[in-house]
């Protein structure tokens, strides 16, 4: 077996997917991709991923990317048993829905709001935070409505994986989410439970606060969609 992964220090998908390895005791190379300099963007990272977006697993000439595919491949490969992807049909499908909730409401409206103004030309507005908080809400209902300790049951799952490195990025920018008292509860069981997973978001989370504060000059990227930010 020989994994290589292609990730980036400070974003959730790539750090969710470390968490996983993590988990699964997989040894694997890891490739750091320089965001700023647009290594991403060349046509050779194009050869591994047509969307030149990080992180990209290569297991032994096997693409993939989509930080999903990967943890659900990662955990259906090689782990030594279903707990952090259940076979069971209905534990997966609430597997399977945090993700999807993580990939298209969750983070989307977390990365709108944090992430997007830190590295372009984009604000934090009064409607992006309604989102967020809109999706926080749901969140906080949805572990209200399964009544378990973590996302998708009483165990950590690949799910909480890319909730915890979603919400990190919360903590990254001091929003506070004690609001939502089980989004609040479940976060800190998670850090308290999985001290070595949790290490893998902190340090991204450092990074993303620090950014926070001094924002990096992304002028010479030239982003084919994201604008830059005036220096
Ligand atoms: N849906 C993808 C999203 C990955 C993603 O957006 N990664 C960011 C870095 S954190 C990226 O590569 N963005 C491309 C760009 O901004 O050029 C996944 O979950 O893997």
């Amino acid at each position: 077996m020989s994994l290589t992964l292609y990730a980036v220090s400070d974003g959730p998908p790539s750090l969710a997917v470390r968490m996983a390895l993590k988990a699964l005791n997989l040894d694997y190379n890891h490739i750091s991709v320089d965001y700023g300099k647009g290594e991403h963007l060349t046509d050779e990272y194009g050869e591994k991923n047509p969307q030149k977006e990080i992180p990209v697993l290569d297991d032994n000439g096997f693409y993939l990317s989509e930080s999903n595919a990967i943890l659900q491949y990662l955990v259906d490969q090689y782990g030594k048993d279903d707990s952090l992807y259940p076979k069971d049909t209905k534990a997966r499908a609430i597997v399977n829905h945090r993700l999807c909730f993580n990939l298209a409401f969750y983070y989307s409206r977390i990365s709108e709001h944090v992430m997007a103004p830190i590295f372009f030309d984009y604000h934090r507005t009064p409607l992006s935070l309604k989102k967020l908080r809109m999706a926080l809400d749901v969140f906080n209902e949805y572990l209200k409505r399964l009544g378990t300790k973590y996302a998708a049951g009483d165990h950590i799952t690949i799910a909480d994986f890319q909730l915890v490195a979603a919400t990190m990025c919360l903590e990254a920018i001091k929003f506070d989410i004690s609001s939502y008292p089980l989004v609040h509860n479940w976060y800190e069981t998670f850090k308290r439970e999985h001290p070595e997973l949790w290490a893998i978001a902190e340090k991204g989370m450092a990074e993303i606060a620090e950014f926070e504060k001094n924002p990096p000059d992304l002028t010479h990227l030239n982003h084919p969609i994201h604008p830059a930010r005036k220096m």
